[in-house]
């Protein structure tokens, strides 16, 4: 395989009982973002996403609709699939927890489990939440007005009663406490990891991982009246993409185990205390990080159907353009943080930062040079120092958004380069080229050229949250795709030849106003 460094990136598998909404193109963006910046910085990618087929709740959501469970699954699925286009994501596969490989890999992790000592066969008596496909003790219960119990996250849940295999989950609470302490920063945000490590120390309990009351499942390996527990067989997947039980493979290998997993808080604990404890009892290096991002909500309301304000990313790529939708949600909400979604916000932003600071950049630059350097790259004469400044600001932004990527904070990577916009503007706005056109024309050469040269660092820097418009504005510059790599930036880098021709430039960035909703 290839000799660059390797980047196995994940997104949670998205259950297709519902069609995506927001929070499932977040996540994904998200990821995409990070997998993006680190193909432009030399890294060889794995980027998987994929759906979470089994269990209860989609069983229950093909049942709802008269459909048998994986007709529905498939056409669920390819409506995840089919985001892709709409959010322009870039991943390299697409997992089925329904795939023969995935089954494979889901049955020979029980085995590993089961030669492990770790499994044993009881019976499972307890409240159990379809909504969240998890089992709580009745002290994490609250009571709904009715009297009935509801989980922490409000879903319903319903008293089961049957056999069960369980996991040992008990035994491995202080390998898992030892593991957070050896890897500091295995679960991001740190407030994220302080919950979980409190939740260990509290004591971990033997985690049921087999059902036998309905069927839509991986059957047990030895013992087909049960099917794995969903958590057990979606986790897997992370594996499965890679080639496990293939644990020799140039695939595995090269990108096991994961840099990241990504998910939402809601679902941290599955990835940061089950998934490195099946791991590790299985004998396998668990990943290296897990980062839970927040909740949005929408115009300060939770999001969800029985309230009917879910909304649709192919709604918001309609409404507000596609790369305008992606960066607004990368740059809108600490990442990390739970955000709120509003028109206001988001026209903010299109016009702000977008429009008016980025887009009017770019405009002025290209037009004046379009206009007064035969439309071409300028001549740039001697430097003075704040062309130097500006460059090296420019220089500056790589390193600074590699250090803030290298802990997911995409929202601080895009300060960083709005940060150097802001710079540009300022710069512009003090040598006024446009007035040094008829003084001193070759002052406004170098002028330019520093400023196209700022504007190529910057469409650079942009690719991985929005590609379309970088790659229009590099197209601007007459740069082809092999002058688009972090390798061309900085001070050592491929800088722009003066003389270049340039084609005629337009305007990248739009402005939004009510009457385009
Ligand atoms: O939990 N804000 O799938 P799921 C932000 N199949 N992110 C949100 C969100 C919101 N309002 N709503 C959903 C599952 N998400 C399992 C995962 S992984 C081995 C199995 C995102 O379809 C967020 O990433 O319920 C959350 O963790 C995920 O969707 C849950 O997706």
């Amino acid at each position: 395989m290839s000799d660059r460094e390797a980047y196995y990136i994940t997104t949670p598998i998205y259950y297709v009982n519902d069609i995506p909404h927001i929070g499932h193109a977040y996540t994904t963006l998200a990821c995409d973002v990070l997998a993006r910046f680190m193909r432009l910085d030399g890294r060889n990618v794995m980027f998987l996403t994929g759906t979470d087929e089994h269990g209860q709740k989609v069983e229950k959501s093909a049942n709802a609709v008269g459909k048998d469970p994986l007709a529905f699954c498939d056409e669920v699925s390819q409506r995840f699939r089919d985001l892709a286009g709409v959010m322009n994501y870039s991943n390299d596969d697409f997992i089925r927890t329904t795939e023969p490989r995935h089954r494979l890999s889901s049955q020979a992790i029980w085995q590993k489990l089961v030669d492990a000592g770790d499994v044993y066969l009881d019976k499972y008596a307890g409240w159990y939440s379809v909504r969240d496909e998890a089992f709580f003790d009745e002290g994490e219960l609250s009571k709904a007005p009715d009297g009935s119990f509801l989980a922490p996250s409000g879903a319903p849940v319903e008293w089961v009663e049957e056999p069960s295999y369980f996991f040992k989950l008990s035994a491995w609470q202080d390998r898992l406490l030892d593991f957070y302490d050896a890897n500091p920063e295995f679960i991001l945000p740190l407030t994220r990891r302080n919950e979980v490590v409190s939740f260990v120390k509290g004591g971990l309990r033997d985690l049921s991982i087999s059902r036998t009351s309905f069927k839509w499942g991986v059957p047990v390996p030895g013992d087909e009246d049960h099917i794995m527990y969903v958590w057990l067989d979606a986790l897997t997947n992370y594996i499965t993409a890679v080639g496990y039980p293939d644990e020799r493979s140039d695939s595995f290998s090269t990108y096991w185990p994961a840099d990241l997993h990504m998910v939402g808080k809601d679902i941290l604990r599955f990835h940061a205390v089950y998934w490195p404890a099946f791991l590790m009892s299985a004998g396998i290096a668990p990943p290296k990080r897990v980062f839970a991002h927040g909740w949005w909500t929408n115009e300060g309301e939770k999001i969800s159907k029985s309230l009917g304000n879910v909304i649709d990313p192919v709604h918001l790529v309609e409404t507000y353009g596609l790369d305008q939708t992606r960066y607004f949600l990368m740059r809108e909400v600490p990442f990390g943080n739970d955000g709120d979604f509003s028109r206001a916000a988001m026209a903010h932003r299109i016009n702000g930062d977008l429009a008016n600071d980025l887009g009017n950049l770019v405009q002025r630059v290209l037009s004046m040079i379009h206009k007064n350097c035969d439309a071409a790259v300028p001549h740039a004469g001697p430097f003075e120092t704040a062309d130097t400044t500006l460059l090296q600001a420019a220089f500056d932004m790589l390193p600074a958004v590699r250090d803030e990527l290298e802990v997911q904070a995409i929202h601080k990577g895009l300060a960083v380069i709005w940060d150097v916009v802001g710079q540009a503007n300022r710069y512009v706005d003090d040598m006024a080229p446009w007035a040094l056109r008829k003084t001193d024309p070759d002052r406004m050469a170098t002028v330019l050229y520093v400023l196209a040269e700022t504007i190529r660092h910057l469409a650079v820097m942009i690719q991985p949250v929005m590609p379309d418009s970088a790659g229009r504005i590099l197209d601007q510059l007459s740069l082809g795709a092999d002058a688009r790599g972090f390798g061309t930036l900085g001070e050592g880098g491929a800088p722009l030849i003066a003389g270049t021709a340039l084609p005629k430039p337009h305007g990248v960035f739009p402005r939004f106003s009510d009457e385009d909703a």
